[in-house]
């Protein structure tokens, strides 16, 4: 339970933990405190798979769970995982990928592993700073003869231009696979998220709103893609002494499957929490000037997973990204600066591509701020982040003396 100390409300800049006040939280809130659905429902579930000693490989929980979550997102397959990585990894190996593979560097370094991983080299592509997402401008400009597949990323759950980008895939055979970590629930054209492309990819780990602890899934509507996913999945295997593939171990255990049914069950309330709370803080900083909660279509399913700051250079050039980043955690509240510094400014991919700019990228990594939300969130936490954020970015001029006040290192990590 998360204690507010209530009268230490900040009643001016000096009163900042980071300049020796005392924090406003007792305790960390957390940006990816996972979401828990219906406990009792949860431990029967646990207690039946003790009781049937079924714990992995294929058991009848997770092929229950495959089913509806097929059924949710309106696929014809879904080969459940023990996590998101290691479903595009397979997604990746299935679909033959190799040689060169087009991908945004504003994702999760999981993207770009599960492609170096396999030798494949990932060219990284900029985004476009609307969306967040890949640019098809620059997706086409970025394809050699050596190009296999492009995977775009459907970044906090906010699309691709996925007509664009299987446009550009059909007309020059490329492979197309979607990393729909983020984007479980959502919909595209009033179409659900998971039928896209060749296949798409869903991350269900802890941090995710709806998750199996870890784990994830390969969704498609085409029979042998799906077929040769679920032989990788379990080592090739085609019958008891039978090998057939170069296969992995990728398979979801019981007990991750028995957490996805028991989430499943309380996924509209996620999502109704997640909204609330989003519009909370859009409506709490909707005056603050330079900076912004990026917006989600309403049109569209959504899952409003995460809350996205982003701050424009009227804030940054006075107080940094990073800086508001260490005067909220001195306050306890972890926002996540992703997908910071980028994919390509991280190893090994800084070593190999020294000259390699992507500036819209670079740009977008150095605004974006990831907020607590979720079910552990309350309004009145949203309501003191809020203040704290309006505090810092209203009295910039006095924020960036104190700073200077305290010399080096307040940007650097904690
Ligand atoms: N593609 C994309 C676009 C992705 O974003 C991801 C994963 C993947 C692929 C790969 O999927 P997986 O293989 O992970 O299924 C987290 C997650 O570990 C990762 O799943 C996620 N994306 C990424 C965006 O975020 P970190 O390094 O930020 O995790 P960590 O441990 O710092 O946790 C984040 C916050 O959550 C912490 O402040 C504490 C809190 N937390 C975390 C856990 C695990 C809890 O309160 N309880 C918990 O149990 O990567």
């Amino acid at each position: 339970m998360l204690m507010l100390r209530e009268n230490l409300m900040k009643k001016g800049v000096g009163d900042l933990a980071v300049f020796g006040g005392l924090p406003v939280f007792g305790q960390p809130l957390y940006a990816g405190r996972p979401n828990i659905g219906d406990r009792a429902r949860l431990l029967e579930r646990f207690n039946q798979i003790l009781d049937s000693r079924w714990l992995t490989n294929d058991g009848p929980f997770v092929k229950e769970f495959e089913r509806r979550i097929a059924d949710r997102v309106g696929v014809k397959h879904c080969v459940a995982m023990c996590n998101g990585t290691v479903a595009l990894e397979i997604a990746i190996r299935a679909l033959g990928m190799e040689g060169e593979v087009i991908v945004p560097s504003f994702t999760f370094i999981a993207t770009a592993h599960a492609l170096q991983w396999q030798g494949i080299t990932p060219v990284f592509c900029d985004i476009d700073p609307r969306t967040h997402t890949l640019d098809p401008v620059k997706v086409e400009q970025a394809i050699t003869p050596r190009t296999t597949g492009i995977i775009g990323v459907h970044v906090w759950g906010h699309t691709c231009n996925i007509d664009a980008l299987a446009e550009i895939a059909d007309r020059r055979g490329l492979k197309l696979l979607f990393d729909a970590a983020h984007a479980f629930a959502c919909s595209f054209k009033g179409r659900m998220i998971g039928s896209f492309g060749n296949a798409e990819i869903f991350s269900f780990h802890a941090t995710k709103f709806f998750n199996t602890l870890e784990g994830g899934a390969v969704v498609t509507n085409d029979d042998q893609l799906a077929k040769k996913v679920r032989l990788m999945r379990n080592f090739g295997f085609t019958g008891y002494d039978e090998v057939s593939y170069l296969g992995t171990n990728g398979k979801m255990n019981e007990i991750s499957a028995a957490m996805g049914l028991t989430s499943l069950e309380s996924l509209d309330e996620f999502i109704a929490v997640n909204r609330r709370h989003y519009l909370r803080y859009r409506e709490e900083l909707r005056d603050v000037a330079g900076a912004r909660v990026l917006a989600y279509d309403e049109t569209e399913r959504c899952n409003y997973q995460y809350v996205v700051l982003e701050l424009d250079e009227a804030v940054t050039r006075v107080v940094s990204r990073d800086e508001l980043w260490r005067v909220l955690l001195a306050e306890n509240v972890t926002a996540r600066r992703y997908f910071y510094p980028g994919c390509h400014r991280m190893e090994p991919y800084r070593s190999n591509l020294p000259g390699l700019r992507l500036p819209e990228t670079e740009s977008l990594a150095e605004r974006v701020l990831c907020l607590p939300t979720g079910t552990s969130v309350t309004e009145s936490d949203i309501k003191i982040i809020c203040q704290l954020l309006k505090l810092i970015i209203g009295n910039g001029g006095e924020a960036r003396r104190l700073l200077d006040g305290l010399g080096t290192g307040i940007a650097s990590a904690p």
